[in-house]
């Protein structure tokens, strides 16, 4: 086998994105083939149907095949430690994702968002100003929509996880940036470091970027952050907090934007997202005083620290998509100085191999108790056992029923799980949705 042999690309990975990017190879009349590491697709056939010049390979990935393709085109899921694709580079074969054939042949601006937590909620937030700025916007990547399956707009919104990084090399966005790091899918990397390198080339060949101020880890590489964010009072060209008759403010060097009040989404770790969002808007011309009305309609996303309810004086929230103990944290963080009780937190699922016990402090000062369940419900328990109050149950039901029957007036119920969810349900939303379920049999 030789590198380019077949003159052919190779879309390796049948899920939305690689779908996605046979399309996209379709329209530009470019020759590729379709491999997959599952032994059966439930839609071969209709892949057959759809494109008929394409071989469908199926089953573990063969590296001398691969070495035969000019362009390899790799899905997130995959790994590009994979030992096939690891022979085919070293054949000299190309590798890309479908974010960066996006960006090769985008005309149009594109604002790029990656970060540990809070890249769904800005994303969206980011392309509710856009539009309200009355430009036509694309709003997909990691969020849902693959980016080659968006249509015509003037301008992109791309939420990137590390994975869809990994495979861009000159992404050229017109903004771009990290909102924060944290610890996550340390399954698929050797350290914070590595995953931190992956993030960090949404900054390769962009225009402007954005900076947390209190996050040294977003620091843009190669380019220089021209807005910041943070808590603390902000200087020229910064987004920060003001005290302002008495009431928390967003502000952009002196001048006072919206009262933390007057925004529908709640918490600490929201008016970050609210910043970062104004920060990027601005940077692509857009007057953040004509887009408030729809900043202060923003409600945020289901299933991220989301007000469910009330029942006699106990208050219900679902935090389903926190499902790394950073987003745990800002929920705790966020909710816990508004509530005049004490909250009942509810978490547990597959713990990725995280490291819980940062979640054990602020345990202690906000929380009545800690209610773990399912696979690592045990893991978590000991890491918070130092600080807080503990029971272990099997499943979310019994940590729920529990907590409501010892709640008292001014208490939250919080789902929150610091997990992923694939060890009972489907994904986050199926355990929201769950959760939503038990609150509204008592509301
Ligand atoms: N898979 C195989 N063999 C293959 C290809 C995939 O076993 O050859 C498995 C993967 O291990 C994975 C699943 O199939 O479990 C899906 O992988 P994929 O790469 O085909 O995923 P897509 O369907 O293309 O969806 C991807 C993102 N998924 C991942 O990164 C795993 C979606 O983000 C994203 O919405 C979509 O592209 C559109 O851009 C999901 C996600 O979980 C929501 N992202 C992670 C996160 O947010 O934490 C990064
Ligand atoms: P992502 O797309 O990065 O997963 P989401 O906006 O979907 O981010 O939010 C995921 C989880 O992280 C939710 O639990 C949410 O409450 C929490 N979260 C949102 N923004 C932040 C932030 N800036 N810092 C920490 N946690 C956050």
């Amino acid at each position: 086998s030789a590198k380019g042999s077949n003159n052919k690309c190779m879309v390796v990975g049948l899920g939305m994105t690689g779908l996605s990017t046979a399309r996209y190879l379709a329209r530009s009349g470019r020759a590729f083939d379709l491999c997959d590491t599952r032994e059966t697709l439930p839609a071969l056939a209709e892949l057959q149907r759809e494109f008929p010049e394409a071989q469908i390979i199926t089953g573990a990935l063969n590296g001398e095949l691969l070495s035969q393709y000019d362009e390899l085109i790799v899905s997130p899921g995959i790994a590009l430690a994979e030992p096939a694709i690891q022979q085919a580079i070293a054949a000299g074969v190309a590798v890309a994702g479908d974010i960066q054939l996006f960006a090769r042949q985008c005309q149009k601006p594109i604002i790029a968002i990656t970060g540990s937590n809070g890249k769904s909620t800005v994303t969206t937030l980011v392309g509710e100003l856009l539009q309200a700025a009355g430009m036509a916007v694309g709003v997909g990547g990691n969020i849902g929509v693959p980016a080659l399956d968006l249509g015509e707009a003037d301008i992109y919104v791309l939420e990137l996880s590390s994975f869809q990084l990994e495979t861009t090399t000159d992404l050229s966005a017109e903004v771009a940036v990290i909102l924060n790091l944290s610890e996550d899918h340390m399954d698929r990397y050797t350290g914070m470091d590595d995953y931190l390198q992956a993030k960090q080339r949404i900054f390769q060949g962009a225009r402007h970027a954005v900076l947390n101020r209190d996050d040294a880890a977003t620091q843009p590489v190669g380019c220089e952050a021209e807005i910041s964010f943070g808590v603390a009072v902000p200087a020229a060209n910064e987004f920060g907090l003001i005290r302002k008759d008495g009431e928390s403010w967003i502000s952009f060097g002196e001048q006072a934007v919206i009262a933390a009040s007057d925004l529908k989404i709640k918490g600490q770790h929201n008016l970050a997202n609210v910043m970062a969002s104004l920060a990027l808007v601005q940077l692509v011309g857009v007057d953040i005083e004509k887009v408030l009305p729809a900043l202060k309609d923003f409600a945020g996303l289901d299933h991220r620290c989301q007000w469910l309810g009330e029942h006699e004086q106990v208050s219900f929230y679902n935090d389903s998509k926190g499902t790394n103990v950073g987003s745990t944290l800002a929920a705790i963080n966020g909710l816990g100085p508004e509530v005049n009780g004490k909250i009942w937190l509810l978490a547990g699922g597959e713990g990725k191999g995280q490291d819980f016990s940062p979640l054990a402090e602020p345990c202690g000062e906000y929380c009545a108790e800690v209610l773990t369940y399912g696979a690592d419900a045990m893991i978590i328990a000991n890491a918070v056992s130092g600080d807080v109050a503990v029971s272990q149950q099997d499943t979310m039901k019994e940590a729920f029923d529990r907590a409501l029957s010892l709640a008292e007036e001014g208490d939250v119920i919080l789902l929150s799980p610091a997990c992923a969810s694939f060890d009972q349900f489907k994904n986050y939303v199926e355990r929201g949705e769950y959760f939503r379920s038990l609150v509204e049999e008592v509301l």
